[in-house]
């Protein structure tokens, strides 16, 4: 795993990089398998869990979408194909590419928590109805106990970690923000353009949070976040959308810019809130989504399932 130079030097507390991830991985050896988490066909990925140096490691395997610059290449005498099926004009085969030309991307969390292997597991999901009062009463509390560490975000905040990816910065501490590719793009196909905006503020968690006095932030996010792919990619603002996950797995205020021909995940009805909406939302009522039930699904497996089950929110 690579690591910024100055990434060891860095002392505050909200900025470390853990000592695992400053070796180098090249290969898997040391790497034991333990069961595969989740097969999931419509994105082509493995969700694996594995055991490297007596810790656990989830490793996400993904068959990646062709290259168009590299497709030409495939049709050469170095693609052994091997028949499965011949009828009439229309035959199929197995078929075997260059390695350069085969690549899948590999995602790694090391050392990976009880939570992540819950995360990555197949399990089946819930609709929940979450009121304002719910969300004070259950929801609050979850969040703050059983949270996914948001160090990945202050590492990008404070510049520890994937400072070369930043597609625009705004450092205001208010109405700040910093925009850069999420994890899950190749930053290849631009027509897959996946990216996020962070908040330089640390007090809001969710949409929840946020009232008209964040009017400001919201706003300055919309303008600069759509004029800067514009200025960067090429895309224009009619080209992609912007919107919160709500529940978001990680609780510091982002909002994901993704191209609309990309088949973003997350992007159901049940778990996303487009920013435009969310503004106009709070134009018209300060305090709309304190107050506004949200509709969302919830993994049998997560902690806040039984919750909601225990306060009568989830209709079995
Ligand atoms: O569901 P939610 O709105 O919380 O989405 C969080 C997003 O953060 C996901 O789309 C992840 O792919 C992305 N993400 C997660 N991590 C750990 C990282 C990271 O370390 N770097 C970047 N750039 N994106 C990440």
């Amino acid at each position: 795993m690579a690591v910024e130079p100055n990434a060891k030097k860095m002392k505050t507390e909200d900025s470390k990089i853990s000592p695992e991830h400053c070796a180098e991985i090249s290969s898997f050896a040391g790497f034991e398998f333990c069961r595969l988490l989740k097969n999931d066909m419509r994105s082509k990925t493995a969700f694996i869990h594995s055991r490297f140096k007596e810790k656990d490691a989830v490793i996400l395997m993904e068959k990646t979408a062709f290259e168009t610059t590299t497709v030409q290449e495939l049709l050469s005498g170095e693609t052994e194909l091997v028949e499965t099926l011949k009828n009439d004009i229309y035959s199929t085969y197995k078929t075997f590419p260059d390695k350069t030309l085969n690549g899948m991307k590999t995602t790694l969390i090391y050392p990976a928590t009880s939570q992540h292997l819950v995360k990555y597991s197949e399990q089946d999901f819930y609709v929940v109805h979450e009121s304002g009062e719910d969300y004070n009463k259950v929801t609050l509390s979850y969040m703050k106990k059983k949270a996914l560490s948001n160090q990945w975000v202050y590492n990008i905040l404070n510049k520890v970690t994937e400072a070369d990816r930043i597609v625009f910065e705004d450092p205001d501490p208010d109405s700040g923000f910093i925009l850069l590719p999420d994890m899950k793009w190749d930053r290849k196909d631009t027509s897959a353009l996946y990216l996020q905006a962070v908040v330089h503020r640390r007090d809001l968690l969710s949409l929840r949070d946020l009232h008209q006095g964040h009017l400001p932030l919201l706003k300055n996010i919309a303008k600069k976040g759509i004029s800067s792919i514009g200025e960067k990619f090429g895309i224009p603002a009619s080209k992609i959308r912007a919107y919160f996950h709500y529940l978001p797995s990680y609780y510091h205020l982002h909002i994901h810019f993704a191209h609309i021909k990309l088949d973003s995940p997350g992007f159901e009805a049940d778990r996303a809130h487009l920013l435009t909406d969310v503004i106009e939302n709070i134009e018209m009522k300060s305090l709309y989504y304190k107050e506004k039930t949200l509709v969302y699904k919830v993994r049998e497996d997560d902690p806040l399932y039984t919750a909601f089950l225990e306060h009568g929110c989830i209709k079995k």
